[in-house]
């Protein structure tokens, strides 16, 4: 059976003395999440949570001692790229767990095969409708859209009680915004709005004049689009060019700093539902704040919190796993360490950037506090910023 651990180091000094030493090696947690494409928009903020949490918890010993070492795999923007991704992770890599995919649509390709072979997966970003319910292996920490989308539509009418009349616009070929817009298609019509009119596009499209015309020709006063940050960020930008004034809601897609030089100054005002708050009050969040705002300056975006909390739950899932076992996770053999982590991690709940949160039998997060946030840019359009709003 193959061991994680045990290797001997040959320590070699400059005098010229040998020692044996007994070193256990870093336990391998997989990251796939984008590096490239559009997609890396979000993955790149995702790699730096994860990296922060990797430097924090192996400050806090690891898991009891033995530190973790983060394994990165880019999956690109598409299903393929997170398949083989995913593949690598498992097979090559012997990772005990994944944090990824970035996309639901990645997910929906890529999970099953990690679900397969017994392998946990943590979404960081995943939150589409069954997400959780492609299997026993597959959690996420990213709450769902149909818990988060609301707010944003009451913060809308918070700001405007006139609004009666809705445009909603949504990616179709990306998983993530068709499952958001029948969210924001049920609150509308819960709230006793009317949807007067529903465009589609796809994540691929640059031009949006269609759809953005038929927005003007509906006279509405909120614009709701479920789709990514660069085709999300576009179709805003030439809306609001071609003449809208009322307010605009953004999803899940448009939660990223990196949205900011797609749209400008037009990317002013948009209203996103958050599942992060830089201002939760608790130790995990504090020094995740602390180490972000040390590295770059300014709060750290959802993306990189929730990214933070994936592989928090395999840090502390690896440790309740070597508490189970009365076992050092590198004496099990890897088979056992995935199905008793996976086991592990929807036990007992975690204190997070996040707050604190729980993943149910399904692997779905249970999360208390939802935020909603609103862009502001600069008057030069190019500095923006999520202003938390009340
Ligand atoms: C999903 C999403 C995207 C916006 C993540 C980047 O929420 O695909 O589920």
């Amino acid at each position: 059976m193959r061991k994680l651990g045990g290797i001997t180091l040959l320590l070699t000094l400059c005098a010229g003395t040998v020692y044996a030493e007994n070193v256990a090696p870093p336990i391998p947690v997989g990251i796939a999440v984008a590096q490239t494409s559009n997609v890396a928009l979000f993955g790149q903020e995702q790699i730096i949570g994860a990296k922060i949490a990797e430097t924090y918890f192996n400050i806090k010993k690891g898991v009891n001692g033995t530190p973790i070492k983060l394994v990165t795999q880019d999956t690109g923007g598409d299903e393929a790229g997170a398949i083989n991704a995913v593949q690598n992770l498992i097979s090559k890599e012997k990772v005990v767990g994944i944090v990824g995919p970035t996309l639901s649509q990645q997910a929906f390709g890529a999970d099953p095969i990690a679900n397969r072979l017994q392998v946990p997966v943590i979404g960081p970003s995943n939150t589409a409708k069954g997400v959780p319910q492609i299997g026993e292996y597959i959690g996420r920490v990213s709450a769902p859209v149909a818990k988060v989308a609301p707010y944003a539509v009451k913060q809308a009418l918070k700001q405007n009680q006139k609004i009666k009349r809705v445009a909603i616009l949504y990616a179709q070929n990306d998983a993530f915004s068709s499952s958001e817009t029948v969210t924001f298609q049920e609150t509308v019509k819960n709230m006793k709005l009317e949807t007067v009119t529903v465009q589609k596009f796809m994540t691929t499209d640059t031009d949006f004049t269609t759809q953005a015309t038929a927005v003007l020709n509906a006279n509405v006063d909120l614009v709701i689009v479920s789709g990514l940050a660069a085709d999300g960020g576009n179709l805003v930008k030439q809306l609001r060019q071609l003449g809208y004034k009322g307010i605009v809601i953004g999803g899940n897609g448009f939660n990223t700093a990196n949205v900011f030089s797609v749209c400008g100054s037009n990317c002013d005002g948009i209203l996103v539902a958050q599942a992060y708050s830089p201002e939760a009050d608790n130790p995990t969040n504090k020094a995740f704040v602390a180490a972000y705002r040390a590295a770059y300056k300014k709060d750290p975006p959802q993306f990189s919190a929730q990214a933070f909390t994936a592989v928090q739950v395999f840090v502390e899932g690896l440790r309740k796993v070597e508490a189970a076992t009365k076992k050092k996770i590198t004496q099990l053999d890897l088979a056992t360490v995935r199905t008793e982590l996976n086991k592990a991690l929807r036990k007992g709940s975690y204190i997070t950037p996040l707050g604190e949160i729980s993943l149910d039998k399904e692997g779905d997060i249970n999360q208390k506090t939802f935020y909603v946030s609103q862009i502001k840019m600069d008057s030069a359009g190019k500095v923006g910023k999520f202003v938390i709003v009340k």
